[in-house]
């Protein structure tokens, strides 16, 4: 996909090693994603301006990925209808809890899906974006149905293994 449809914004650049995975996937479907820093409490004024800028510039979706008090993918819900998905960054003397809280507690009326915290959130919203763009493009759906093949095997074979293994053990 060659026009930028996804947008990663963060709130802070210390978000980046988390957030470089969500960027990474994105790049393995060949979805070549917009990367932003912009922070609900730090600029808001300039976020609002951006958000109105860049969905009338074709942005499809919006992932946020912010910690502590994270309010950066509520403030983008609040001024799109795009689907925006929220990254919780695990930091602070909670490690994530309070973002996590934070994105998923949203008002009746403005939805954010929120994934889980960490890296492994930001691979599920790469995913979570790629599976919302395979809605209308035929090669992303194919490519997930393959990804989804293949971890099924990864998963066959690890059992195999594990059974030999166990079979091994209770034979000695
Ligand atoms: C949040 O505060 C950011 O998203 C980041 O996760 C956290 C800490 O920001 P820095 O103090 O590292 O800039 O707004």
């Amino acid at each position: 996909m060659n026009r930028q449809v996804v947008e990663i914004i963060m709130g802070s650049d210390s978000d980046w090693p988390t957030m470089q995975v969500c960027h990474k996937h994105l790049e393995e479907y060949s979805i070549h994603s917009r990367v932003t820093i912009l922070s609900a409490h730090r600029t808001p004024k300039t976020l609002t301006e951006h958000i109105i800028k860049a969905e009338s510039n074709g942005i499809l979706i919006f992932i946020a990925g912010a910690g502590l008090n994270a309010s950066l993918a509520g403030c983008i819900a609040a001024l799109t209808v795009r689907p925006v998905i929220s990254v919780p960054i695990c930091n602070g003397p909670l490690n994530g809890i309070d973002a996590l809280l934070a994105s998923s507690q949203m008002p009746s009326g403005i939805p954010v899906a929120t994934m889980t915290i960490g890296q492994s959130g930001a691979r599920n919203a790469a995913l979570l974006a790629i599976q919302i763009l395979a809605l209308t493009t035929p090669e992303l759906y194919a490519k997930l149905r393959d990804y989804k093949a293949a971890q099924a095997n990864e998963v066959d074979q690890q059992n195999q293994l594990f059974q030999q293994r166990l079979n091994n053990e209770f034979m000695e």
